[in-house]
């Protein structure tokens, strides 16, 4: 098969990871901390993971002399890529693959095809040498597949559980975001009550960065999609500048928390950048959020510099308060009366009978946007009930608006200059980049560490490598209680139990960098062009972690 240079060159990059997990198997072991509880909602989880919740945070480390678990027994794992792609992904699964073939040469690896789905269906292929070495350091999710199927009705637990006893598994890793994680957790406390002892671990992946914790600093995925965006962000502020006629709308993938807009807003210095947490915070309306780049426009009129970029969070509608409040309404409504929609023949029709149904604020929001803005919002959930974002274009919305207040300013003589605006949306293009440097390292340092965890027979806990801004031989293998980042929400129209997603803290180190400086950018050309990412070359380069995560061990320091 021909692949390209930038392949076959990556193919012969070596990961680098935790010292301890350069150690012969069965001289580590996992240290026991203190026990856990869940974020939120702890007598009802408790009562819902009878068998998984509350249990303590590990870490690894060099045994000391005690007997433990046989780290060298053989094992039959099973591995599932889950949710949307994220550089690294092949990563995690050469590091478990070698971690358990140095474990026990006997030991085997098999991929379930297509995400959650294959185990359900029973379709997997067992991974070799051959497979696992054709997809070192390289993006996409294409070794496996990947979906999004949640593991819901009992049929499906009932066959997963049957899958893998079928294929005589020691465990079960599921590589995904929070809803897969959450998969993992009900997996493993559902497969213990039927008195099965195949154990099941998560490990963190998705590009939006919204699953972490005070252990968990980010997910892998994130540094190379965020640098991916931040060098076409660049690239276009660089020909705004050149060409000084269009404002860029750029809006940015991450479904819900900012993370991936504020991390690319610190690396390139757009003019205007919203982040969704302050706009819910602020109780920002739709007009205020124009109001704001109006102003920036206005200012840079006055010197002639009709160009700037906006930076807008894919997950912006669902913050602002009253969208927030109509896809609220629209989620329940939908959901409650699913089987009346279906027999209706277009979108009047719906808007129509959904306006019966909601609330006054709500019909009246709904009836003012711009059709194809209502038609998104009204499509089918994915599986784990979540509006799919990526696909309402707010980028266009707010165009649109934009351009509509500065006409009416022109008529009042209150606006003299040009405003022309491109819109773009930059998401699946970072989803499957080769993998930066540090996600590769990142990735691979995951495996290792699940390997440890199903060596040492945990199960429901989530594999975690901290310390990531100090250079990956002195990074932290770890495991965390899947429970302990869980709480209630309500999906579907009930109340289910759901790892909770993180969103940008606005007390913290990176959000307050950023604020401190967005003044000056909305006024001034203060653009930086990070240009691509590099692999091979000086660390400062290569092996930087992402900004959010130097900035907030900086502040924890
Ligand atoms: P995960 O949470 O599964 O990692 O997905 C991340 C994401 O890329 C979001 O940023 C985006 O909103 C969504 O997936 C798009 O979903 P799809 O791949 O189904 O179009």
């Amino acid at each position: 098969m021909d692949i390209s240079a930038l392949q076959q060159a990556r193919y012969s990059y070596q990961p680098r990871f935790p010292r301890v997990l350069s150690q012969e198997p069965s001289t580590i072991a996992l240290s026991q901390g203190l026990p856990t509880q869940s974020i939120e909602d702890q007598g009802a989880l408790k009562a819902l993971f009878k068998h998984t919740y509350g249990k303590a945070l590990v870490q690894v480390q060099l045994r000391t002399g005690q007997a433990g678990e046989n780290m060298n027994r053989t094992l039959r794992v099973g591995v599932i890529l889950s949710g949307g792609q994220a550089p690294g992904g092949h990563n995690v699964i050469a590091g478990l693959y070698d971690g358990l073939k140095r474990g026990n040469p006997g030991s085997r690896l098999y991929g379930f095809l297509g995400g959650p789905s294959g185990l359900i269906e029973n379709t997997y292929r067992e991974l070799s040498d051959a497979v696992i070495d054709a997809y070192r350091n390289t993006g996409g999710f294409d070794m496996i597949g990947s979906g999004r199927t949640k593991v819901e009705s009992p049929a499906q637990f009932a066959s997963s559980l049957e899958t893998a006893k079928q294929l005589r598994l020691d465990a079960l890793l599921i590589i995904g975001g929070d809803d897969s994680n959450t998969n993992a957790a009900v997996l493993a406390e559902y497969f213990l009550d039927q008195g099965s002892p195949i154990q099941v671990i998560g490990c963190p992946k998705t590009i939006d960065g919204d699953l972490k914790n005070e252990h968990i600093q980010t997910s892998f995925g994130f540094d190379t999609a965020v640098k991916t965006y931040s060098e076409l962000i660049g690239n276009i502020a660089r020909d705004a500048n050149s060409a000084k006629k269009y404002w860029h709308f750029i809006k940015l993938m991450g479904r819900s928390a900012s993370h991936i807009t504020l991390e690319c807003a610190l690396k390139t210095r757009p003019n205007v950048c919203f982040i969704s947490e302050e706009v819910a915070e602020k109780k920002w309306s739709l007009g205020q959020i124009v109001d704001q780049i109006c102003a920036s426009v206005i200012k840079r009129a006055e010197h002639k510099e009709y160009f700037g970029v906006v930076l807008i969070p894919e997950g912006l509608v669902e913050f602002v308060p009253e969208m927030k409040q109509l896809i609220l309404e629209l989620n329940d409504t939908l959901a409650r009366y699913e089987g009346e929609l279906a027999a209706l023949p277009g979108l009047t029709e719906h808007i129509a009978f959904l306006c019966t149904k909601l609330s006054p604020a709500a019909q009246g929001l709904l009836g003012s946007l711009p059709g194809n803005i209502a038609r998104e919002l009204l499509m089918d959930r994915d599986p784990h009930g979540n509006v799919q974002v990526s696909r309402i274009e707010t980028e266009k919305l707010l165009m649109g608006m934009v351009e509509k207040r500065l006409a009416r300013l022109k008529e009042q003589g209150l606006y003299t200059g040009k405003f022309s605006a491109l819109g773009h949306f930059f998401g699946y293009e970072g989803r499957s980049a080769f993998p930066s440097n540090f996600d590769a390292n990142y990735g691979y340092s995951l495996g290792l560490t699940a390997f440890v965890l199903i060596a040492s027979g945990l199960t429901g806990y989530i594999a975690c490598v901290k310390n990531l801004s100090a250079p990956p031989e002195e990074w932290v293998p770890a495991g965390l209680p899947l429970t302990m980042m869980m709480h209630l929400e309500q999906r579907h129209g009930s109340r289910k139990p759901v790892i909770k997603k993180a969103l940008v803290d606005l007390a913290s180190a990176p959000f307050k960098a950023f604020a401190a400086e967005r003044d000056t950018w909305a006024c001034t050309t203060s653009f930086l062009f990070p240009g691509g990412i590099q692999y091979f070359g000086p660390p400062e380069l290569c092996d930087r972690p992402p900004r959010i995560v130097e900035l907030e061990q900086q502040g924890k320091a």
